[in-house]
């Protein structure tokens, strides 16, 4: 009797936890904060070989998720990547998977200061602010995919 109300339990909450085992579900995406570092192309490769993306935090309820994410839950691994960069034009930030203006920003106090004149990706700071930083710096970073993910292969 108790193994099958466990049984049911289980299957109910694979029904409404639609996010992959080690990611977190947020309004309809799931997000996942690396252990493994990288430069920011590497990570965006990380993330699209699980069919998603960079995290692409685009309005203010996304800023806040992931702001209290970093701050409660991911305060030993240092700045994440973000989904946005300025290495096109110097100053104009866009998301990554749409050459969208970034137009929500969160910088943190001074930033986005473009030191040495080489700071172009975006990454999120252990305060929950935004820094501009060198790409090819090696760092964790967070990846987005949509929480319906797994329709396409269950369909
Ligand atoms: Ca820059
Ligand atoms: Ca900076």
């Amino acid at each position: 009797m108790i193994g099958n109300i466990l049984l049911l339990l289980n299957i109910v909450g694979a029904l409404i936890q639609a996010c992959p085992s080690g990611w977190t579900a947020h309004g309809e995406r799931c997000y996942f904060f690396s252990v493994v570092v990288g430069s920011w192309a590497d990570a965006g490769s990380y993330c699209r070989n699980f069919r998603g993306k960079l995290a692409e935090p685009r309005d203010s309820i996304d800023v806040v998720f992931l702001d209290g994410e970093v701050r409660d839950k991911h305060v030993t691994q240092g700045e994440y990547y973000l989904g946005g960069a300025d290495f096109f034009v110097e100053g104009e930030w866009e998301w990554a998977s749409s050459f969208d203006s970034i137009t929500n920003s969160h910088w943190g106090p001074g930033e986005p200061n473009d030191h040495y004149g080489r700071e172009d990706c975006l990454a999120l700071t252990l305060s929950g602010f935004w820094n501009d930083v060198p790409c090819n710096t090696s760092l964790p970073f967070v990846c987005e995919i949509e929480n319906d993910y797994s329709q396409g292969t269950i369909g």
